[in-house]
């Protein structure tokens, strides 16, 4: 396959300036007309018209009225260049696609029964020949018709001009988009779907008309996708003085979706996942994750639509950006300290948990990468949250002001145009009079960077020296590394714990002080400082790195119960829980009797009974790092060592806090009508982390019963599917009749039906024949995203015991779903090979077994280009 490399951007041949569309919609052949007006661009040079298209029949090309002949263009794979094309041309194309063979859910495709369009990135192409590229921004009209009966909704970007009847049954809907648009934000639905629509109030004074559209059925479930909808548009108008620019705005949810949700402008599109929602069906994670989607589709409208991407290399353009924003946002909507700390340990555990490790493996890219075969694989955890740190870093070295006024110069330069990471990063220096020229490194360089910290006190002259530096491994293409410009944000915890008033030459600076450490080794001297303080670093996870220090023990202790950050004070928690969990995992390797110390016991006693901690952060503190982190830190990775060391500690904590664990059940109730607020989540999370602790522990019948109880009782997705986890894991013998009650009262609810297929996929008693004799369900359908992710990915990605089992099944069967999968969704396929990312770090046993899988796949003659791409990557 074709590397495409960053270096190699040439600006487009052609500039579109209007595109109408006509469709014919017929799932088996849709006939699409496309009418472009083009003109030379100026800053290419080039006289060749280039156009993209794949998986379409081309039935007739005209340039300027004039049928083209065989000989006037070439088709060369997916690219169809026409030459010596005149200065202005007025471009004529008809195509055929067959929506319902779409599988890959990319392009114009059917989802029960409904026509749906996923462009981004480079779908449009599977609708009609297009120059489709983000730089090439143009204005859309669109034209739908369709048999009435069947699609009586028809919609598309911008504002429906006209609407009307057309002979045999059939009737159209006219679209007008006044926006200049890439490809990629075009959007069309055709369907029987229904809305809950309201108008709302903009700023400026204008009503705008917001629309949420579902299947018949599921208008029970749209409410909070509209509540947060509309908190969506005020914060933005708000925060960033930035307003809704179309009179209408339609989210459309399908259940055949290959992502989250899409930014369409004007008509945003969504996995179901993301928009239905009411107590009964949906946790509290349900509801978090679809005011943060929301909120994410909808801020892309300026950071992604108004402002866009030259290039897909600087997809982190928009989307770090947007993920930056809706963090905001959600941290915002919690309101509180507390609130808004648990928010961010949430990312920072996403960061441990999933980036960190792709940043140390073989699909390692910088935040902007240099080059890939299928950009599809791209959309990262580093593109995405890593991104978001990046921007974060804006923030923390430039201030809330600073950032805004970095902000507004941005749109003023910007809108309306294509651009790079770079423009952002200039925008943010020139309107806080900065050089950011070093923080470019952020975007250049892949790895996850490691600031070793060093300090010393000299008690006769009341200072302590601060010394950090920096290193950054290597990284595939990337040998070696130069400094960054890392903004550290630091304390000193007093004996009495509580911050030492900072005083850096001379100069006061508060009690926290942002460090910006650029060399590869830095010192900073504090005068005053009466005692021998504990250093509270990175606070706030004011950089994306790994922080070195050595603490000991008591310190670890003592910033666990004192220190002023929230997320230091939990961070110390999890330090002091991975030093035991590395030790245990290497008892267990070793054939020794595991065994937990008092100290550590107490210090959970104490944060668990601590009322004047608020439950979430209680609940965040008392997890503990997850098998996948526990394995980024040991050398060989033994997975059922970490597996059995961890449920030790659990089934420990279990034990050893009985008491306080029921006392947490009876003290978290929430009584009364569900509320997804942050108060009741918290609540609910401490009291069934206490739940799943106290089942943990084996000989525990009391706490069986009681997850039976909630189990039965329950009124909320939350504590039922809660319950039924606990049950499930702590392999209770009423969890098989809980399961089957749970089918039988929720089978007609998809993405609870997910849910039930994903709570078995990761239990580890559920082992490799158990989910092939799930994949006979008659529920079981693995050309659904959702469904085959539910079953398939799970267990792969999530049940670390049975997947990695020693005679190599678990890898046999993830080589048979890839290859099974990438026939029909290559994207979806992609994501499931993802899953040996790590293979080399594993046991020597496991590893053969797993390379051999990937040679299995590898082996394919017929292989898509994102899961090539991947699995060679893996193997190289
Ligand atoms: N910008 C959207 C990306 C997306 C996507 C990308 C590839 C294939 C399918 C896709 N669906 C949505 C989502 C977002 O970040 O907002
Ligand atoms: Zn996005």
């Amino acid at each position: 396959p074709l590397t495409i490399y960053r270096k190699d951007y040439t600006a487009p041949s052609y500039l579109v300036d209007t595109v109408e569309l006509g469709f014919d919609l017929d799932p088996a052949r849709t006939i699409v007309a496309n009418r472009m007006t083009m003109r030379r661009n100026p800053a290419s040079g080039q006289r060749e018209i280039e156009l993209y298209g794949e998986e379409i029949d081309l039935v007739a090309l005209r340039v300027n009225g004039k049928t083209l002949g065989k000989r006037d263009y070439r088709i060369d794979g997916n690219l169809l260049r026409i030459p010596n094309a005149p200065e202005d041309v007025v471009l004529e194309i008809e195509t055929i696609c067959a929506p319902e063979k779409n599988t890959a859910l990319s392009g114009l495709y059917v989802s029960n029964g409904n026509f749906i369009t996923q462009c981004e990135a480079e779908g449009f192409r599977r609708i009609t020949y297009f120059p489709d590229r983000p730089d090439v921004m143009a204005k859309y009209t669109v034209m739908l018709r369709a048999e009435k009966q069947r699609y009586p909704v028809l919609l598309s970007n911008g504002n429906l001009v006209e609407e009307g009847e057309l002979p045999g049954g059939r009737h159209y809907a006219k679209w007008e988009d006044p926006f200049p648009k890439p490809s990629y934000l075009f959007a069309l639905v055709a369907s029987n779907l229904v809305c809950q629509e309201e108008k709302f109030k903009l700023a400026d004074g204008r009503t705008a008309l917001l629309q949420v559209w579902v299947e018949e059925g599921n208008l029970d479930k749209t409410d909070y996708a509209m509540q947060s909808l509309k908190r969506s548009i005020r914060w933005d108008e708000e925060r960033f003085g930035l307003e809704l620019d179309l009179d209408r705005f339609m989210i459309v949810a399908t259940g055949d979706f290959n992502m989250g949700a899409m930014e369409n402008k004007g008509l945003n599109i969504f996995n179901t996942k993301y928009v239905l929602a009411n107590p009964r069906v949906a946790t509290d994670l349900d509801f978090q994750g679809i005011e943060a989607v929301v909120g994410h589709e909808y801020f892309h409208n300026w950071t992604g639509n108004r402002v866009t991407c030259r290039d897909w290399f600087q997809l982190s353009l928009k989307e770090g950006l947007t993920v930056f924003r809706d963090q905001e946002f959600s941290g915002d909507m919690v309101g509180t300290d507390s609130g808004r700390a648990v928010n961010r340990i949430d990312q920072v555990r996403t960061l441990r948990q999933v980036q960190f490790p792709e940043d140390a493996g073989p699909m390692a890219h910088p935040v902007r990468p240099d080059s890939f075969v299928e950009i599809n694989n791209f959309y990262t955890v580093t593109v995405y949250e890593k991104g978001a740190e990046v921007v974060r870093m804006y923030q923390t070295l430039l201030g809330r002001e600073g950032f805004r006024k970095g902000m507004d110069l941005y749109f003023e330069r910007h809108d309306g145009q294509a651009v790079e990471c770079d423009d952002f990063r200039r925008a943010m220096a020139d309107a806080n009079g900065r050089d950011l020229a070093q923080f470019e490194r952020w975007y250049s360089q892949a790895g996850t960077p490691r600031v070793r910290a060093a300090m010393r006190y000299d008690a006769a002259a009341k200072t302590v020296e601060l010394t950090l530096s920096q290193s950054c491994p290597p990284t595939p293409g990337q040998p070696d590394k130069l400094p960054f410009h890392i903004p550290v944000a630091v304390g000193l915890v007093g004996r009495d714990g509580r911050d030492i008033p900072l005083v850096i030459d001379g100069e006061p600076r508060g009690n926290t002080a942002v460090l910006e450490l650029t060399a590869a080794e830095q010192s900073w001297r504090f005068t005053n400082v009466p005692e021998l303080p504990v250093p509270s670093l990175l606070r706030d996870f004011s950089a994306p790195v790994v922080l070195e220090y050595d603490y000991r023990d008591e310190d670890l202790l003592h910033l666990f119960s004192h220190d002023s950050d929230p997320v230091n004070r939990w961070e110390a928690g999890q330090r002091l829980a991975m030093e035991r969990l590395l030790k245990l995992t290497a008892d267990v390797t070793a054939g020794s009797r595991m065994q937990l110390d008092d100290t550590f016991v107490d210090a959970m006693r104490k944060v668990l009974t601590d009322d004047a901690l608020d439950p979430a952060f209680r609940e965040q503190a008392l997890l503990l790092p997850t098998e996948n982190m526990i394995a980024e830190q040991t050398e060989v990775v033994h997975p059922l060592s970490i597996h059995m060391a961890r449920q030790f500690v659990r089934a420990t904590i279990g034990t050893r806090l009985r008491k306080e664990l029921m006392a947490a059940i009876d003290a978290n109730q929430t009584p009364g009508e569900y509320s997804p607020d942050a108060e009741a989540i918290g609540k609910r999370a401490l009291k069934n982390l206490a739940l799943s602790y106290l089942a943990a522990a084996t000989d525990d019948n009391e706490a069986i019963d009681l997850a039976g109880q909630q189990f039965e009782q329950a009124d909320n997705m939350t504590d039922k599917a809660a319950a039924l986890g606990a049950l499930i894991h702590a392999r209770a013998q009423s969890a098989a009749g809980a399961l089957q009650d749970f089918y039988d009262e929720f089978q007609g609810e998809a993405l609870v039906v997910d849910k039930w297929f994903a709570l078995q996929a990761s239990a580890p008693s559920t082992d490799v024949g158990a989910v092939r004799a799930l994949m006979q369900h008659p529920a079981f359908n693995i050309r659904n995203p959702n469904r085959a992710r539910s079953l398939v990915a799970t267990f792969c990605m999530a049940n670390h015991v049975q997947f990695h089992v020693p005679d190599g099944s678990g890898y046999q069967f993830w080589a048979e779903q890839v290859i099974a999968l990438d026939a029909l969704n290559p994207q979806v396929a992609s994501r499931l090979a993802r899953a040996m990312d790590r293979w080399r770090r594993y046991a020597p046993v496991l590893q053969a077994h797993m390379k051999k899988a990937l040679q299995q796949v590898n082996g394919q003659k017929k292989l898509s280009n994102d899961v090539r791409e991947v699995i060679s990557k893996a193997l190289a």
